[in-house]
Formats: structure tokens, C-alpha cells, sequence
């Protein structure tokens, strides 16, 4: 059943959990370090999941979620090749973010810089207590250039995002969590298991509802309010004429569907 899929880089692992893709970065000898290939294949990955999977959970082998960008590619680079080199990650990176299926990260020991990127273009953050988040580009003398400046402050604010660029400053996975980057903070060695009852929950959803949150709620909330509340209605009004929707709220009223926190 993982055939169907498009052929992998060495740097990463896809291995199936019931209707849950899980795609593994696997260069932990190099703390999973974003080469290009590796960035180029998660954007065809996402660009054309397995036909089975109703969700991805994006891990990795090793301890360090991921070290960003591989420094050791970063040589001479004319103005030129650095900009397009920096449009190839957000056009990746949207393919996750604005791809077909929810994706949840498993973050542990280093989320930094790309890493950081890559962990903020996911659709929820589970994260174990050995994650750490920073963006040491202002250390090595970059910018961040795989979605940050978008992603990052629409998760913890402007604010704190000049505060890790500017000070260096590392984030513990519980100051991660109460800064906004992270939606579940687990112990060590329990976030794949907590991703993978989430990507269940979440597989569970009817297609259209988790449609909706991924690709009409971002756009509402950067819409003008009127023109927001507009795309609400229109997409309230899609989902509530599917069949499954139907077919949801009669087994609630028949006493079968599931209550709030089941
Ligand atoms: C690497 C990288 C890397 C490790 N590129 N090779 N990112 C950074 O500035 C983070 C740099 N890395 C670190 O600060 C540390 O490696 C960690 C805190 C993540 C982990 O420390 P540690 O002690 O477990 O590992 P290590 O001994 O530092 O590294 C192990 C090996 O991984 C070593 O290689 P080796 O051949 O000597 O064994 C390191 O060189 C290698 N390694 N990180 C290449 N990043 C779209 S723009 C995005 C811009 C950025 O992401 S800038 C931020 C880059």
C-alpha cells in the first residue's frame, strides 16, 4: 500500500498507522537537517499523499526534530539563487500547509530555525518536554527564509519572534507551549502516540468540515471581517448540505452520534 507514493530521499521515512500517514525525517546523524532534496520531496510528498491517508503525522528518527536548514549547503550563493532557493522551501511548505489532508508534528529536542519553518506550516504542534524552539538565523547572520516571518507571528506575535531573533532567545517546550507554538505538550517518548489518536479524531471528521478548517478558516482570518463572515456563511452552508452532515446530526438526535468530549 505505500507503492502508490512518490519515491523518498534516504532523508525520509513514510510508514502507514490505519488511515494516518506518518512521514519521518531520518538524518539524525546530522540532527535532520533540511537539505534540498529533502525539502523538495516533502513538497511532492504533500503535493500528492497517499490515497489512503486522511491525515499525516510529520515526526523524526532521533532525538532533534530538526536543526533547519543544512548549513553545509549554504555556500556561495549569488542574491539570485538565494531568493529562489528561499521560494522552493514556501512553495514546499505550502503544500503542507495548504495541502489536502491535516497534518500534526511531532516536535522533540531541537524545532530551530527551518525546523522551526517547517514545524510551523503544520496544522497542529504536539510537542514532547525535549523540544526546544529558536531561530538562530540572527546568530549566523541570515533571515529566516522557509515562512517564518509569515507563520511564526501568526502563532506567538511580532513580539516574540523579534525577541528570538534579536537575543538568541531558546523557548522550552512548556514557554513554546504558553507562547502558542505548541497545541499539546506531552511527556518525552509520548508525542507519536498522542499525534496518532489525534490524526484518528481528526480522520474520523467528515471530509468537507476538515476541508473547511484548513483552507476556508486561514483565508477568513485574513479576509476583511464582512468578506470573512461572508466565506463563513457560504461555507457553513456547503458543509451543512452534505450527506454526511445529514447523516451526523440524525444519529446525534437518535441518540448514536458521539457527545462533546467523547
Ligand atoms: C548540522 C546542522 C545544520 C547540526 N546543518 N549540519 N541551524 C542552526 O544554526 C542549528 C545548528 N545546530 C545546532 O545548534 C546543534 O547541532 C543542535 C543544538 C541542533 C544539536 O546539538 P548536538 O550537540 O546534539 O549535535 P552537534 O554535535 O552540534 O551536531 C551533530 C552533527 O550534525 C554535526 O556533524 P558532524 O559531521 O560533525 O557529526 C553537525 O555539524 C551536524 N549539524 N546541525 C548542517 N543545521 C530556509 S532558511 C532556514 C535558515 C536556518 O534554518 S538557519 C539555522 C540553522
Amino acid at each position: 500500500m505505500l507503492d502508490e507514493v512518490v519515491a523518498l530521499p534516504a532523508s525520509l521515512i513514510l510508514e502507514r498507522s490505519g488511515e494516518a500517514a506518518v512521514l519521518m525525517l531520518n538524518r539524525p546523524e546530522k540532527r535532520n537537517a533540511l537539505d534540498d532534496a529533502t525539502i523538495v520531496a516533502i513538497g511532492e510528498f504533500f503535493a500528492r499523499p497517499p490515497s489512503w491517508a486522511r491525515a499525516v503525522v510529520l515526526a523524526a528518527v532521533g532525538p532533534h526534530f530538526s536543526a533547519g536548514l543544512d548549513l553545509g549547503e549554504l555556500t556561495e550563493r549569488d542574491a539570485v539563487d538565494g531568493f529562489f532557493h528561499s521560494r522552493m522551501w514556501h512553495e514546499a511548505f505550502a503544500r503542507i500547509e495548504s495541502g489536502t489532508l491535516p497534518v500534526i508534528a511531532v516536535l522533540t529536542g531541537a524545532v530551530v530555525g527551518g525546523g522551526l519553518e517547517l514545524a510551523a506550516a503544520a496544522h497542529l504542534r504536539v510537542a514532547e518536554e525535549s523540544a526546544f524552539f529558536a531561530l538562530p538565523e540572527g546568530q549566523r547572520g541570515l533571515f529566516v527564509g522557509g515562512g517564518a516571518s509569515v507563520r511564526v507571528p501568526r502563532l506567538v506575535g511580532a513580539h516574540r519572534m523579534t525577541d528570538m531573533m534579536l537575543t538568541g532567545r531558546v523557548l522550552t517546550a512548556d514557554e513554546g507551549a504558553v507562547a502558542g507554538l505548541v497545541n499539546y505538550r506531552v511527556a518525552n517518548g509520548e508525542g507519536l502516540a498522542k499525534a496518532l489518536e489525534l490524526a484518528t479524531s481528526i480522520a474520523g471528521n467528515s471530509a468537507i468540515t476538515n476541508y473547511a478548517v484548513i483552507h476556508a478558516l486561514p483565508r477568513i482570518v485574513q479576509a476583511a471581517p464582512e468578506t470573512g463572515l461572508l466565506l463563513e456563511s457560504l461555507m457553513a452552508a456547503v458543509a451543512q448540505s452534505s450527506q454526511e452532515a445529514k447523516e451526523r446530526m440524525n444519529a446525534f438526535l437518535n441518540g448514536h452520534g458521539r457527545k462533546v468530549g467523547e
